[in-house]
């Protein structure tokens, strides 16, 4: 089976290969890497053990329904029927927004498009968001704003070995994205400087020349006293801010007025580190700058990605070899996943759900009056406060794990609870779909093709390995199935995947995200295709602002950024701070990788990281189990010394579920702009579980 690894954005290629098992026994799986242009034929533990959790057992093989707290089993057709039902009630009572739609990054370009055009046609409600609200919203909206265009890397992964200097922050790479590190260390052999921003030592920090141990949340203030320290020095690109930014003078008042001691004593980095960091990355000939979840995922997450930006900007490190910005996309399809309308306010192609030509332009591919259109919704986790307050009563949800992944989860547990009707379209027993009153079993990634847009913005064709097992559909299936019982199947009359992809590449025609000139024909003979690429002559955009930015008169946009604290801040009550994240060998919720036995093996439960003289204080010994309490509710986990990590901050994974759901702890203030969690800093106590052995 040739395919496509199911989890990070790399989407390294492989092939999974069957054997039959001695005598009839079980079958034995082999898996190959594959070469491709980004991970260049290398697989991570997870990419080697994903055909675990496809191919062993614990998959959900037909529709089951739940009759006095139990599962029984039912049929397709008894299940559309009990939507269809269920969705007509509903709607009859409360009107069209009483049903909402619930999405994922892992979903493929065509089911993700579909889901979209879904709800708006089939459905016609407002409420649709994604799980990518939680990962990448932050520095996308950056991206949108600064440079006019959101695509994760502007520039190809070869450029990172061609830049004398590379600041990684909140970014863990060599645990996130294993099989790119290559291209860090190929760096750094050829003489780059390497600087990580992290709370915490982890595999990523340690390719590091110098580490700056950010206190939680502070990351916009720390680019402010790089960039002060850049303004300070003349270390601005002149020529370059003149003629191609706009805003200079508003971001140079602003940084004069700051103090660099200050700032030194907000982010808990001395002002000599962070003179060190700026005056390595300003005076570096090339340099690129990648952010992730540790910057993003923060109530200011939107604002601390347009003050990395600033940096890039300022420097003119941008739009030519050895320079760019990366935005870490998380998902396997988490780029593609965020262009063509699972979102809250997007249409396809990046279009926008409010603007009018947009509406004007989509709904004229889908064949339907504007009018029609639903207007925005809201964001993924205020679709859950509307969940809660019951204006949603019906959720469907396809390729997430909604109780697990947001904030504050014991809230969002109490309103899935409330859901008159929650359907779970799931290969896998998830938390959310034991919750759920109807189950529809989806295919995996071994069998559902499709097409996924990796993290530089490369469009991959994934082809199907083998056949969906049971009765599983594939989720574009599903969706085509459930419009033509709803009376709108003439909108979603899709024979296959590459009939929904040339639907796709019409309604995101002319748009940001153009995918118009790629055909399943270039992409299986082509190692993929990078956007925009508005014409099938055209060869992708490998490179991207080399000439010009998006936006009016061609200029980028530099923007003032305030020093901003977190949303909560530690108490007598609360002490510690809490940052959340994830290890190399778990993925997400861990509904996929805590069914791989390889992988559930060598990390079996959950931990919190803890600096040995902070546990003396809080009187926890090594490796035993802890009680992290915070304002919304508490979790158990089994405490790990790290002498690397700060003394005022804990961390916690997020890959496990129940009674070590990290998310029952973390707050659910969202950033102000692009609705992101701030799931990266919260004030806890902790204490031993066990104070006394008997
Ligand atoms: N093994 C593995 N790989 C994955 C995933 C997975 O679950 N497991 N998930 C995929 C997905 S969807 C995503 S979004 C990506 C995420 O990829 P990353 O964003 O790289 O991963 P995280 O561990 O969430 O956070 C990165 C780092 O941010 C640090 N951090 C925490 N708080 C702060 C802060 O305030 N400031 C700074 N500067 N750093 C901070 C954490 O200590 C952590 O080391 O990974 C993808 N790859
Ligand atoms: N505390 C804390 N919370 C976080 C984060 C953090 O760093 N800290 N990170 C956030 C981030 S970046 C992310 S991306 C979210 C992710 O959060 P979730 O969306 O909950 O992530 P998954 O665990 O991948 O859940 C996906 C579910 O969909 C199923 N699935 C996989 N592929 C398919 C498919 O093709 N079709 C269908 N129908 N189902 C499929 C899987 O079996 C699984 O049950 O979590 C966020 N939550
Ligand atoms: S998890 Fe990411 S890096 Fe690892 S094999 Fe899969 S796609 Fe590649
Ligand atoms: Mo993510």
């Amino acid at each position: 089976m040739d395919t496509q690894c199911p989890f990070c954005s790399v989407q390294c290629k492989m092939q999974v290969i069957e054997d039959q098992g001695a005598d009839g026994g079980r079958p034995v799986y082999t898996v190959v890497p594959k070469p491709n242009l980004a991970s260049e034929g290398r697989l991570c533990i997870k990419g080697m053990n994903a055909y675990q959790h496809v191919l062993t057992g614990e998959r959900i093989l037909h529709p089951m329904v739940k009759k006095e707290g139990q599962f029984i089993r039912i049929s397709w057709e008894d299940a559309y029927e009990l939507m269809v039902s269920k969705f007509a009630e509903l709607r009859g009572a409360y009107g069209n927004h009483t049903v909402g739609l619930y999405g994922g990054g892992s979903l493929t370009n065509e089911s993700a498009y579909l889901l979209g055009k879904f709800a708006r046609v089939a459905l016609q409600t407002k409420y649709i968001d994604y799980n990518g609200r939680f990962c990448m919203s932050a520095a996308a909206s950056a991206g949108v704003k600064v440079f006019g265009i959101d695509r994760g890397l502007t520039n190809q992964l070869s450029d990172i070995e061609l830049a004398d200097c590379i600041i990684l922050a909140g970014t863990n790479i060599a645990e996130c994205q294993p099989t790119l590190t290559p291209y860090f260390t190929r760096a750094k052999e050829k003489g780059s400087y390497i600087i990580a921003i992290d709370p915490r030592e982890t595999g990523t920090t340690r390719i590091a020349d110098l580490h700056l141990r950010v206190k939680p949340g502070m990351d916009a203030t720390l680019a402010n006293g790089m960039l002060k320290v850049l303004l300070d020095e003349g270390l601005i690109d002149e020529a370059f801010v003149q003629q191609r930014t706009k805003g200079f003078a508003e971001l140079k008042a602003h940084l004069n007025a700051l103090d660099l001691k200050e700032i030194a004593e907000l982010t808990g980095v001395s002002a000599e580190l962070i003179r060190k960091a700026a005056l390595a990355y300003g005076k570096a000939a090339t340099g690129m700058v990648f952010t992730a979840r540790g910057v993003e995922q923060q109530t200011d997450g939107h604002m601390a990605v347009r003050n990395f930006l600033n940096l890039v900007l300022l420097t003119g490190k941008i739009g030519k070899p050895g320079c760019g910005y990366g935005a870490v996309t998380g998902q396997g399809n988490g780029q593609g996943g965020r262009e063509h309308g699972q979102k809250a306010d997007q249409l396809p192609g990046y279009r926008l759900i409010e603007n009018p030509e947009d509406r004007a332009y989509v709904a004229g591919v889908w064949g339907i009056d504007p009018s029609e259109l639903p207007s925005k919704g809201v964001s993924a986790y205020e679709m859950m406060e509307k969940v809660y307050e019951q204006e949603i009563r019906a959720l469907f949800v396809m390729g997430s794990n909604p109780i697990v992944s947001n904030p504050n989860a014991n809230f969002v547990e109490e309103g899935l609870k409330k859901l008159d009707f929650l359907v779970v379209a799931d290969f896998l027993m998830s938390e959310t779909a034991q919750l759920a009153d109807l189950i529809l079993p989806v295919s995996a990634y071994l069998e559902n093709a499709g097409t996924l847009t990796n993290l530089e913005g490369r469009v991959l064709l994934r082809e199907a390995g083998r056949p969906a097992p049971g009765e599983s559909k594939h989720d574009w299936q599903i969706l085509c199935d459930l419009a033509d019982r709803l009376g709108r199947g003439s909108f979603f009359n899709f024979a296959s995947v590459e009939d929904i992809f040339n639907e796709l590449r019409l309604a995101s025609r002319g748009g940001v995200a153009d995918y118009y000139g790629i055909t399943y024909d270039r992409l299986r003979k082509e190692e993929g295709v990078y956007w925009p690429c508005p014409e099938p002559e055209h060869p992708g955009a490998k490179r991207l602002f080399e000439s010009s930015f998006p936006l009016p008169e061609g200029k980028a946009l530099l923007t003032p950024v305030e020093n901003h604290l977190p949303k909560e801040l530690v108490s007598d009550e609360y002490p510690l701070y809490l940052t959340t994240g994830r290890v190399l060998t778990h993925y997400l919720t861990g509904v996929q990788t805590r069914r791989s036995h390889s992988l559930a093996a060598r990390d079996v439960e959950s931990f919190m990281e803890i600096h040995p003289r902070t546990a003396k204080k809080y009187r926890i010994e090594d490796a035993t189990l802890v009680k992290l309490e915070s304002k919304r509710g508490v979790i158990y986990v089994r405490s790990r010394f790290s002498s690397d990590i700060r003394e005022d901050t804990v961390f916690v994974p997020m890959h496990w579920g129940d009674t070590q759901n990290v998310n029952k702890i973390t707050h659910d203030a969202l950033d102000p702009t692009c609705r992101m969690p701030g799931f990266k800093v919260c004030a806890v106590n902790v204490s031993p579980l066990v104070t006394e052995y008997a």
